[in-house]
């Protein structure tokens, strides 16, 4: 997969991308990085790529210009899902982040300021958000994304199982997990673990994971319960 990201932080992107799993999925050329400075399509010599909003107010509106020109050079390279990170996006989850992994060139787009202006998004195919809190801009959420969805590219984990096992994959919060020592301050690990019985140990996860998320994210359940019925009549 390829990922070209515009930012007018490009250096924001520097350590998370050289850490952990984004470094070894670069490194393997499994997840191709490019980092775009959005400056570098202004045509003034200050390079900005903010102004004043019509009608009046505080703050500053990026403006389209340099979006514009940057997404037509990025765009003339070859097909590319274009991705803009704003609050007023749609919801980021699990589902999102399988879909995007699918494909082989995404576009992020990071906006800064108190937002962009919204012909830009006439060039975007969607809009995402993180959630709902205010960020200083969408590098963060862009990073969130690129990590969630980075995973999810076949071969960037090492173990296969470790992504189809996992909660989210089902819809589920996690099991809780436990390790050495069997007891720890008085706090003992259920002696089921340590059983050995390998079905009893499964159902025991099982039920975990779902009393879990019945009494933490009902709200879980309710759309894995949508998801498998299919859609509904109304009423
Ligand atoms: C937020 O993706 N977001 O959630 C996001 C992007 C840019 C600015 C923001 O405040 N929430």
């Amino acid at each position: 997969m390829l990922v070209d990201i515009v930012t007018i932080f490009p250096g924001f992107f520097a350590s998370p991308l050289a850490t952990g799993l984004l470094g070894k999925a670069g490194e393997r050329g499994l997840v191709e990085v490019r980092l775009h400075d959005l400056r570098d399509w202004a045509t003034d010599r200050h390079r900005s790529v903010d102004d004043a909003p019509f009608g009046g107010g505080a703050g500053m509106v990026m403006v389209p210009g340099p979006w514009f020109d940057a997404l037509d050079e990025l765009e003339a390279q070859g097909p590319a899902r274009v991705v803009l990170l704003a609050p007023d996006g749609r919801r980021f989850d699990h589902k999102v982040a399988q879909r995007l992994a699918a494909e082989p060139r995404l576009i992020l787009c990071c906006g800064r300021y108190e937002g962009i202006d919204e012909r830009v998004r006439t060039r975007v195919d969607e809009v995402l958000s993180i959630g709902d809190f205010v960020l200083a801009g969408g590098e963060t959420a862009a990073l969130v994304v690129l990590e969630a969805v980075a995973r999810l590219v076949p071969g960037v984990m090492g173990n296969a199982d470790s992504v189809t096992d996992e909660s989210f994959a089902a819809g589920l919060l996690e099991y809780p997990q436990y390790t050495r020592p069997a007891v720890y301050r008085g706090l003992e690990v259920p002696a089921v673990l340590r059983s050995g019985d390998h079905g009893a140990v499964a159902r025991w996860r099982r039920d975990q994971a779902l009393d879990r998320t019945r009494r933490l994210r009902p709200d879980l359940l309710e759309q894995a319960e949508e998801d498998a019925d299919g859609p509904q009549a109304p009423g």
